[in-house]
């Protein structure tokens, strides 16, 4: 048994003095993310960069226990906790990581110290963890010219113009950052792929990152281009049937890991919003899919399939990926995982499960969330986004029966599959504070937890973040996770309740623009809201476009059923009249401008909340925080005010007085045009003023 141990110093006196309570130091920037309040006095990361030395330093930096730590790097292997996962076993003068392999113990050394500042370190027993997900990914839709798709805190961490020459610490920095949560994946570019990444040059400044990132147990993926043998290696087509192209992606996987041994994969969006595909040439998902798995395989790495597609004249775009994919359950390698929105149009902030989860039998599925806020908010607007994802992991397929949940079909236990992975798009961008809104490492945090743990819940996953983050004093944490968990409940009440969606503004997906039309209909939320003098929403019944029969009974009928259908889905699945009266007896017309009023107090009222705690927080954060609140709640008034004045023209209806009046009219409000230049300070002058 190779055995570290660990001799603790009683020198983090100091830094415990000021971890808790009301200390107040005046700057805070935010940069330290959860590790504020371990590394108050500056980060100390470890001069030796391995695995082992790296976890040894944490310990003698930052463990501030009686015990003493030791390591132990098993030498008969523990099948239980196979790879990644670790044991925690304290007793009275030592606390033991056990673990079959280094990064074992650098995910144990995160936990111990993780219980540390949350207060939950054992006196006495065992602690053993094993990550639900083998693949748990971060995925970067950064491109090479600095911009992020969809990002909304500022450039890409990757500064492509300087690497392989210039590290930067951030990069170590955010390797850190993700193995305390056990995230061990990262895709590098945008799905929507500039070909160059695979260029020799690029892997270059790949590689470094690469290395950089290793010891942190981070694995490196890109997101390919799949007309790429067109664009850089010279061939005359991409198609996947043609030899040559098969030999080029071969050629090309073992070029990538001659350079990166441990290159995890490729994550490909194919014929989807112009990307090119296998369908360009006749041929299918799965051969498009089986020829890139059949590269990298010999390597050890895997094909990430985006199952996100729809095209332009289909009639209910929430059908598409079912009726795309389902034909080829069973035909993908088994190399290949395809990956599938957590619901069936495109990451809005309340959808049912997608269907497709519950239809492939005999293939590997992932599930992608959406860590990055596009449709709630940017970085404007806090939103614990947990409660969504788990919302869908929980969900009941019924594929297999009564229990088949996404969560039991993405980690393989319920068809006994042996690959699983789960990927969340990023919010991370080059911004000081990481994420453009310090709540919103809140949901970076989240995602990683869930990735180990998808059963951990929404409250004590915000507990320890609050506490590592900000303090642990309980008059802090108590009104801020009860504010968080009502958080992305209340973004729904405000943008888009009662199974509304995509009413957004086409302007960078921020604020609202139900009058929108567009050249294609299925970008035009007219599509979706479907509202005109007859009512409003998407008839998805069997009487409609059908999509209810892609779900397992008794959930289609349950969907399909206005007696049974969820409230918060309704307008999602059916069409109903403004007057129709919902179970409360209340007009559905009133039921919705009491649900966005609900929404707009509750934001208001986070101004209150955050000004209550004000002395728990250093006044860089406290009033970064603050501005954000107040545009939040400005946001969901404007929201409210667009959506119902325009809905108000067909119903010609009402707003109850127990509303507050809308401050705009529709001619005012639709006149409105949002230029979103900079993700991360959105042009938002050009917005109605609004009284709070
Ligand atoms: C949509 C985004 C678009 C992405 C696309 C995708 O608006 O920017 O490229 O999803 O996931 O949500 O590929």
């Amino acid at each position: 048994m190779r055995l570290f141990k660990i001799l603790l110093l009683a020198s983090m006196t100091a830094v415990l003095a000021s971890c808790n309570g009301t200390a107040k130091p005046e700057c805070n920037d935010g940069h330290q993310l959860w590790f504020y309040s371990m590394d108050q006095d500056g980060m100390n990361l470890s001069e030796e960069k391995t695995t082992m030395a790296i976890a040894a330093n944490e310990v003698r930096e930052y463990w501030h226990g009686e015990q003493a730590v030791l390591f132990n790097v098993l030498e008969t292997k523990d099948d239980v906790l196979g790879p990644e996962g670790y044991r925690l076993v304290f007793g009275k003068d030592a606390v033991a990581v056990d673990a079959n392999t280094e990064t074992g113990i650098l995910y144990g050394t995160y936990d111990l110290l993780r219980r540390q500042e949350t207060g939950k370190v054992l006196k006495e027993g065992t602690v053993t963890e094993v990550p639900a997900y083998q693949y748990r990914v971060l995925n970067h839709w950064d491109n090479p010219d600095l911009t992020v798709e969809r990002g909304y805190a500022g450039q890409s961490l990757w500064k492509w113009e300087t690497l392989p020459e210039t590290v930067l610490p951030v990069y170590e920095e955010y390797a850190r950052a993700n193995a305390s949560l056990g995230i061990n994946c990262t895709v590098l570019n945008n799905v929507n792929a500039d070909p160059v990444i695979l260029t020799p040059e690029y892997l270059q400044k790949v590689k470094v990152l690469a290395d950089i990132f290793r010891p942190y147990g981070l694995k490196v993926f890109l997101s390919i281009n799949f007309a790429s043998p067109k664009h850089i290696g010279g061939l005359k087509t991409s198609d996947p049937l043609d030899k040559d192209v098969a030999e080029w992606w071969n050629k090309k996987a073992a070029e990538i890991y001659s350079v990166i041994p441990d290159f995890g994969g490729f994550l490909v969006k194919a014929n989807s919003e112009g990307q090119s595909g296998p369908q360009d040439y006749g041929r299918t998902h799965a051969d498009g899919a089986n020829m890139l798995a059949k590269a990298v395989k010999p390597f050890g790495g895997i094909v990430m399939w985006r199952a996100f597609v729809y095209d332009p004249q289909a009639p209910d775009r929430a059908m598409q990926a079912s009726l795309e994919f389902v034909p080829f359950d069973g035909k993908f390698d088994d190399n290949v995982i395809v990956q599938i929105k957590n619901g069936p149009i495109d990451f809005q902030p309340r959808e049912p499960f997608s269907p497709l989860f519950g239809q492939l039998e005999n293939t590997t599925v992932m599930a992608e969330m959406q860590i990055t806020q596009e449709y709630l908010g940017h970085s404007n607007h806090l939103v614990y986004l947990h409660p969504m994802w788990k919302e869908c992991l929980d969900a009941d397929t019924y594929q297999k029966g009564e229990g088949s949940t996404v969560r039991d079909i993405t980690t393989g236990k319920l068809h006994g599959r042996p690959l699983n992975a789960i990927a969340g798009v990023a919010n991370i961008g080059d911004s000081t504070n990481w994420c453009g809104h310090h709540f919103a490492q809140a949901n970076w945090y989240a995602f990683g937890r869930m990735a180990w743990d998808p059963e951990l819940s929404s409250e004590d996953i915000a507990d320890e973040w609050i506490k590592q983050t900000f303090t642990d004093d309980k008059d802090f944490v108590d009104p801020i996770k009860a504010l968080m968990l009502e958080s992305r409940e209340n973004t729904v009440r405000y943008e888009m309740p009662m199974g509304l969606h995509h009413t957004f503004s086409s302007e960078g997906h921020y604020g609202p623009g139900p009058w929108e039309g567009s050249i294609r209909p299925d970008w035009s939320p007219k599509y979706y809201h479907k509202a005109g003098p007859d009512g409003v929403g998407f008839d998805r019944t069997m009487n409609g476009s059908g999509n209810v029969g892609q779900y397992h009974e008794p959930l289609a009928s349950l969907y399909g059923n206005l007696e049974t259908c969820p409230e918060e889905l309704i307008l999602w699945f059916h069409h109903l009249p403004w007057d129709y009266k919902m179970k409360s007896g209340e007009t559905l017309w009133d039921t919705l401008c009491h649900t966005f009023q609900q929404g707009i107090d509750a934001a208001a009222g986070y101004i209150d909340t955050w000004a209550d705690v004000r002395k728990f927080v250093d006044e860089q954060r406290w009033n970064e925080v603050n501005v954000k609140l107040i545009r939040q709640a400005k946001d969901a008034l404007w929201w409210r005010d667009a959506t119902m004045v325009y809905f108000q023209t067909f119903s010609n209806m009402p707003i109850p007085e127990d509303c507050s009046a809308p401050q705009y009219t529709f001619e005012e409000l639709s006149k409105v045009r949002i230029n979103i230049t900079n993700y991360e300070t959105p042009d938002l002058d050009v917005l109605p003023e609004y009284e709070l």
